[in-house]
């Protein structure tokens, strides 16, 4: 759904040329951050001096929301929207509350400040938009303290996706102006040229097309086509389609709670990571049950599934542990992780199994783990697979695991991983680092999470994933971008 914008176009003018006047808004040659030159450059910081300004904007805004949506508070994304939302909250006597970019490492350390009620509804407002990132982190702080989300509006939406990206998180984005009906304003004021407008124009629709080719044109010609294990391949498929690289640890006791994670979190994450084991099930009918429902899942919401079983015997027995009752886990499972211990033979016992592949734990998450201690464990993980790269889909690791087989690509899962609220481990070994860290630093492609989600309420566990989601999804295409820029 695209942002709306309802307002006149005496309105767009207006605001248009004031922006233009006061030098929010500039047309030339401008160094971007990624080193890339923009015809036009946005500066909306200026307004703030500028009291005119300020007021045409908290009237406009004021009456864009007042009779559509009904709201209990008001909150600005530091900095230019800050004092726009005080204007506003003043004015209109509607509270303001304050969402701090980070904890203050003193006093009460609270990220949201003001006087608020948990049910209220807060309208964000920010200045510019582009991929709706702000908004985002801002709206999940407020929904953490147990404000209500539902609406944002912003002076200048670029129209680069960010009302896509806040729709699919439940925002609905209000714009004052979008860039088209402000380059059509400006021109007809005669304010710029249409030969500007037109160089803007292209500018900007080949910026944003142009990173979504290039990361199409990775994740397809590129990475797909290089990795030699089918379920790998298709993992790569739904991760790309989905924009996800979560695999949620369903470590549930009740299995029927199993089946609602996994209805609830099914469009966010890529893979969901069985412990058969470890569930309530009685008998053999409710096995069978269970894994119909799963499978339907899966299939309805387009995740793979991977079950933890780990196991580290000679060949043959894993192979009747593969195809036995009451789990037959060759029988549903995409996945199954092995250590590495055994040897090859844990591998060979794969061939012929179709439907299946294997992932190799080769370094676990936990203190005092032999893979990190061992010398070499972790490479000699490695060493076993060669072979039997239509099997193995990649390894389970804490640390970056280097793969020096020319042209063959497998897929880092890491477990251990948690958001920036999290501080020390769960005193039975287990470690977490952050989503970032986990991607950037130490490798991963997919992120294996199960209590940073599920600890918290069901009613909860959207909203996290949804950010687990963001976050690595973001990390995983700054890590591939910059692996393959040379390419
Ligand atoms: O090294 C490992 C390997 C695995 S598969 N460390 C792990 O924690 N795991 C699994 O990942 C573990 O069995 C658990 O199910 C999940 C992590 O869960 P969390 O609750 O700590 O996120």
């Amino acid at each position: 759904m695209p942002s709306t914008v309802t307002m006149d176009l005496q309105k767009v003018k207006a605001l248009a040329v004031n922006m233009f006047k006061c030098g929010a808004v500039k047309f030339g040659s401008f160094q971007l951050k990624s080193g890339i030159y923009s015809p036009i450059y946005f500066d909306l910081r200026v307004i703030i001096s500028k009291p005119d300004i300020m007021n045409q904007i908290s009237d406009y805004i004021w009456a864009e929301m007042e009779s559509r949506y009904s709201f209990d508070s008001i909150c600005g994304v530091p900095y230019t929207a800050l004092p726009i939302a005080t204007l506003v909250s003043a004015n209109r006597s509607v509270p303001m509350i304050l969402r701090r970019k980070e904890a203050k490492m003193y006093g009460t350390g609270k990220l949201v400040e003001g006087a608020y009620k948990p049910g209220w509804r807060c309208l964000i407002i920010e200045d510019v938009v582009t991929t709706g990132s702000s908004i985002l982190e801002t709206a999940e702080s407020l929904r953490q303290h147990g404000l209500v989300v539902e609406e944002a509006i912003v002076i200048l939406d670029r129209e680069q996706g960010g009302d896509q990206n806040l729709e699919n998180h439940g925002i609905k984005m209000t714009s004052l102006l979008q860039v088209q009906p402000l380059l059509i304003a400006l021109e007809t004021e005669g304010l710029i040229t249409s030969e500007q407008k037109s160089k803007v124009e292209t500018f900007l629709s080949r910026t944003t097309s142009k990173f979504n080719l290039k990361l199409d044109n990775l994740f397809k010609k590129k990475l797909i086509p290089r990795m030699t294990c089918t379920a790998s391949k298709k993992l790569l498929r739904i991760m790309y389609k989905k924009k996800t690289n979560l695999c949620l640890a369903a470590d549930l006791q009740n299995w029927t709670e199993v089946l609602e994670v996994a209805r609830t979190l099914g469009p966010h994450i890529c893979l969901l990571r069985t412990h058969i084991d470890t569930y309530n099930l009685e008998n053999y009918y409710q096995v069978v049950e269970f894994r119909k429902h799963l499978k339907d899942l899966a299939t309805k919401f387009d995740f793979m599934i991977m079950e933890d079983r780990k196991f580290a015997d000679i060949g043959s027995t894993v192979q009747r542990q593969l195809t036995s009752k009451p789990f037959e886990i060759a029988q549903w499972a995409d996945m199954v992780t092995v250590h590495g211990l055994p040897g090859p033979g844990v591998l060979q016992c794969f061939e012929g199994l179709e439907n299946i592949a294997v992932v190799v734990i080769a370094e676990m998450s936990s203190t005092g783990n032999l893979g990190r201690k061992v010398s070499d464990y972790k490479h000699e993980c490695l060493k076993i697979t060669d072979g039997y790269d239509k099997i193995v889909a990649g390894f389970v690791s804490h640390s970056k695991i280097r793969v020096d087989r020319k042209d063959t690509f497998f897929l880092q899962f890491t477990p251990g991983v948690a958001l920036n609220d999290y501080t020390g481990g769960d005193g039975l070994g287990q470690q977490y680092v952050y989503v970032d860290d986990a991607i950037l630093d130490r490798g991963a492609d997919v992120i294996i999470v199960g209590r940073g989600i599920l600890k918290h309420g069901n009613e909860n566990w959207r909203e996290v994933a949804e950010e687990f989601q963001r976050n690595g999804w973001s990390a995983l295409v700054q890590k591939l971008m910059n692996k393959f820029r040379d390419t």
